[in-house]
């Protein structure tokens, strides 16, 4: 097996990127940190009206390519709208090469009504993230990294087992690769489960702008009963300011895109399966401050390894949710899977939403009868939003700044999803496409889908949907409320 795919020759692909690694490089020195330890971490982010800097480079748009070549014994892992790094054997041992450059990356597809969300960020191989490794337990790795920033830049292994000196830490463990750079990484794997990789050199800049990948490691000896599907997913998060064309590598707190494999929902691909199989799913998080609640829909599931390793059978316990510390991963396994549409997302709700604003006063219950109007005379085309919450934003068709969704989800069967950002869909049929294409909605069988109540539904079980909800006070509450009043009677308040 000795696949040779261009991706070891990347001269092609850095020819169309390199005039993007000369702009953009002020903006991201980072100024001598003044009294106020937080000064240097506010620069404003690169807007719209700078012209994209590499108009040339090839747009990765997010296509998921797995790689299996003959003679592998493991079943490969699924990037969903990500890639596999195709590698080759060299007297024993798996050779790789990262190539770490700019990339113009597609966060959102356009659809029928936004246009795209493009940004120029900085990862490996044409893509963001960087192309999933995928090795062998026992495996020799030699992995070549190639230097086409403007900056210099190196490459940590996160949670393998290695000698110090391979350990990729700018400054303690190596020289920094300067730019136009080639390192040679070379280590036997020790281990297997799911680690990731990530610059670990002005870590904050390159992780923010997109410099990671996942890295899987598949026993020496196969599973006896592997999962029917394997799929990786890498949590992070960004700011990209509405109609800019430049992640801000120096926030803090106030992340507006929230990605899974580097897209927002209604850019992400679902994860498919079969009625009845067991899927995989490792997650890995490098978000660069917070930690993520991926929840999943309609089944249970067991964490069975972290990026530490196994996890007894006698230590893992049901789940619908598992949270997602940033610097870490988690594998599920769940199954048998049910047919039908199952959300999977994070729980932290600010996390499901796109470029929408949050720093807006709360007007959940405010009369804005008249508002608009009276407003509108002062401010031309102002339209207040809020009063019954958000769920209306991303379809009332807001004149926005192009390459910006400052809405919150996507078109769903029924309606408009009112989530989007870390988002997407385990798509579970009898049968799917052969070619692995997405099966469109789940279509439910008649009387299984939540609908208006009938007249006679209501009747027959005594339901008055106009009846006061207010219950008749009890002796219960009576006690609640004389000890609620003897607490705000003590003298010490
Ligand atoms: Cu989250």
């Amino acid at each position: 097996m000795n696949p040779e795919p261009d991706s070891l020759n990347p001269t092609r692909r850095g020819m169309l990127t390199s005039a993007a690694a000369l702009i953009g490089g002020g903006a991201l020195l980072h100024p001598a940190h003044a009294q106020d330890p937080h000064a240097g971490h506010k620069l404003p982010a690169a807007t719209a009206d700078q012209k994209p800097p590499n108009t040339q480079a090839a747009v990765s748009t997010g296509k998921t390519e797995v790689f299996a070549p003959p003679g592998i014994n493991y079943k490969p892992v699924i990037t969903p709208n990500g890639m596999t790094l195709p590698w080759k054997m060299v007297d024993g041992a798996k050779v790789f090469h990262l190539v770490a450059e700019p990339v113009s990356h597609e966060f959102i597809p356009a659809m029928n009504d936004h246009t795209s969300l493009v940004a120029e960020c900085w990862g490996y191989n044409g893509r963001i993230h960087g192309p999933t490794l995928e090795a062998v337990e026992g495996d020799r790795v030699r992995i070549y990294v190639t230097n086409r920033l403007d900056a210099p830049t190196t490459v940590h292994w996160h949670g393998l087992l290695l000698p110090s000196g391979m350990d990729g830490v700018g400054g303690v463990s190596q020289k920094a690769i300067q730019p136009g750079e080639t390192f040679k990484y070379e280590f036997p794997l020790k281990q297997h489960g799911t680690f990731m990789y990530h610059s670990h050199h002005d870590e904050m800049t390159q992780m923010q702008l997109g410099m990671m990948g996942m890295f899987i490691i598949h026993p020496a000896v196969p599973e006896p009963n592997p999962p029917d599907r394997d799929y990786a997913i890498m949590l992070s998060e960004w700011l990209i300011e509405v109609g800019a064309r430049r992640p801000d590598p120096n926030e803090m707190t106030d992340f507006n895109i929230f990605t899974m494999n580097g897209r927002a929902f209604p850019g992400t691909q679902p994860l498919l399966a079969q009625s009845g199989e067991r899927v995989r799913v490792r997650i890995g998080n490098l978000s660069t401050m917070s930690h993520h609640a991926i929840h999943l829909h309609g089944h249970f599931f067991k964490v069975t390894d972290t990026d530490g390793g196994h996890i007894p059978e006698a230590g893992q316990w049901p789940e619908t949710t598992v949270i997602m510390p940033t610097g870490s991963t988690r594998t599920f396994e769940v199954g048998p899977v049910y047919p039908g549409d199952w959300v999977m997302h994070c729980h932290m709700l600010h996390h499901v939403m796109n470029q929408m604003g949050h720093k807006f006063g709360n007007l959940i219950g405010i009369n804005d009868t008249g508002l608009d109007k009276t407003i509108r005379k002062l401010v031309p085309g102002y339209m207040s939003m809020g009063a019954t919450g958000m769920g209306d934003m991303g379809d009332m068709g807001m004149n926005v700044p192009a390459n910006s969704l400052p809405m919150i989800g996507g078109p769903g069967q029924y309606d408009y999803i009112t989530m989007g950002g870390m988002f997407t869909i385990l798509k579970v049929r009898d049968s799917l496409p052969a070619d692995g294409s997405d099966p469109g909605w789940f279509i439910s069988p008649p009387g299984t889908v939540a609908s208006p109540a009938s007249e006679a539904d209501l009747q027959r079980d005594g339901i008055n949907p106009k009846a006061a909800t207010t219950a008749p006070a009890t002796a219960a509450t009576h006690i609640v409320s004389a000890g609620r009043i003897k607490l705000g009677g003590c003298q010490m308040h």
